[in-house]
């Protein structure tokens, strides 16, 4: 994660999404049906799918998820991670204890590669062909399980992912509860928000703008009893050539065969 960005006034509370107080349309919501934010059209870079899985998938990556220990996380989350330990700083990474993906991985990587195929059949939004060519070179090398509890508080603070060691589409599987997935955008004179709806079993892939020129959040009034949320990233392609990148995709190549 690069640097922590504060949560504006406008987020200080839970949004009502076109009253007044939002601030003249500074917060917009995402419509997955039309897979963009009708009152801001200069956002894109989102598709979200809504009953992505079934119960009983979900529930069965739940399951595989609870035979892995967690370890604490920030902001009063637990996390489990697979894949190389990444230095964002010293733009490094460190393949040694990466023993690949857990099978349930690549149930994700093909169930949304085969969706995003079926509905791309005469899809007209503007970034289609940018969500093609993300697709087209995404294959799963690191995959963070993060659970957050409305009790513990738990979120994610504003972020963008990093850049140098992660290419550009990434995939957010939300499972047990409904959520939200706040972007902001601090570049203009004022802040702008838009709210992408996740609920329980949906995913949600970054690209584009949405993915380099907005942070994101899961804030706390957006946690609801327990959630989990499985992100599958892809190595950056200039990353493939180097000693660790060759590394890394053949640990994760591996790791599909024997799942
Ligand atoms: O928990 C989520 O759904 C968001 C995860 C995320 O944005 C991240 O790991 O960068």
């Amino acid at each position: 994660m690069d640097d922590v960005v504060p949560i504006p006034e406008i987020l200080a509370t839970r949004p009502v999404v076109g009253s007044p107080e939002d601030g003249l349309s500074a917060i917009a919501d995402f419509a997955s049906e039309f897979q963009c934010a009708p009152a801001c059209q200069s956002f894109s870079g989102i598709r979200v799918f809504e009953n992505f899985l079934t119960r009983q998938e979900a529930d069965s990556i739940l399951q595989d998820i609870e035979k892995a220990p967690f370890t604490k996380a920030q902001s009063g989350k637990l996390k489990q991670h697979y894949g190389p330990k990444v230095n964002f700083n010293k733009k490094k990474m460190n393949a040694s204890r990466f023993q690949g993906l857990p099978a349930y991985a690549w149930l994700i990587e093909d169930r949304f590669r085969k969706l995003a195929h079926a509905e791309s059949e005469g899809h007209a939004a503007t970034d289609q062909l940018e969500f093609e060519r993300a697709l087209k070179v995404f294959e799963t090398t690191d995959l963070f399980v993060l659970r957050y509890f409305k009790n513990e508080s738990s979120n994610l603070d504003f972020h963008l992912d990093d850049t140098f060691a992660y290419g550009e589409l990434i995939l957010d599987l939300s499972l047990e509860s409904d959520s939200v997935l706040t972007f902001l955008d601090q570049n203009q004179e004022s802040p702008r928000c838009i709210r992408i709806p996740l609920p329980a079993r949906s995913i949600v892939a970054i690209f584009g703008k949405a993915r380099f020129d907005w942070e994101h959040a899961i804030l706390e009034y957006d946690v609801e009893g327990q959630r989990t949320s499985v992100t599958s990233r892809t190595l950056h392609q200039d990353l493939h050539e180097s000693p660790d990148g060759r590394r890394i995709l053949d640990i994760a190549r591996r790791s599909r065969t024997l799942a």
